[in-house]
């Protein structure tokens, strides 16, 4: 456990150095490159991710998500469940004081259920979503819809 979060510290690094013009501050949290992967119309569901870095000396908590595009936003994590990979609704997700918390596929995702305006979940579009934090309260974010991840994403991925 204190490996992996190790890990996954040293592969958020190069990001939490480059603050840009998709960053959006709440208290000491900043949230990062929000995007989602543009899917086929027909696809029932679609996904949300951005990296969240907590600059403060204590941890937050990421308590619900909202959008105008669904009726309603869940926050998912991916569990092993034998030799499957599942995801599950959790109802709340930690981010760790001078810690980063990464929203990405195959990880914790925002899940956007019964879709409301699909007008805006195509390559190049973008919707408003909103995070609400425990201490730092809401932060409302402008989601990018593109068909491929955003380069800070496909960073932590080449990292080393
Ligand atoms: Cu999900």
């Amino acid at each position: 456990m204190l490996k992996s979060s190790l890990l996954l510290a040293a592969l958020l690094l190069p990001v939490f150095s480059a603050a840009n013009a998709d960053d959006y501050k709440a208290g000491d949290l900043l949230v990062s490159d929000p995007w989602s992967q543009e899917l086929p119309p027909n696809a029932p569901t679609v996904a949300a991710y951005f990296v969240i870095h907590n600059q403060g000396d204590s941890a937050d908590r990421l308590v619900s998500v909202d959008t105008p595009v669904a009726a309603e936003a869940q926050l998912h994590e991916h569990v092993m469940q034998g030799d499957l990979m599942k995801m599950q609704k959790v109802d709340t997700v930690a981010i760790p004081a001078k810690g980063d918390l990464t929203f990405a596929p195959m990880a914790y995702h925002v899940m956007l259920l019964d879709l409301k305006d699909r007008s805006k979940l195509r390559d190049g579009q973008h919707f408003p979503l909103t995070l609400n934090f425990e201490k730092a309260g809401p932060v409302q974010v402008e989601v990018s819809v593109q068909k491929a991840p955003p380069m800070a994403t496909h960073e932590h991925m080449h990292a080393q």
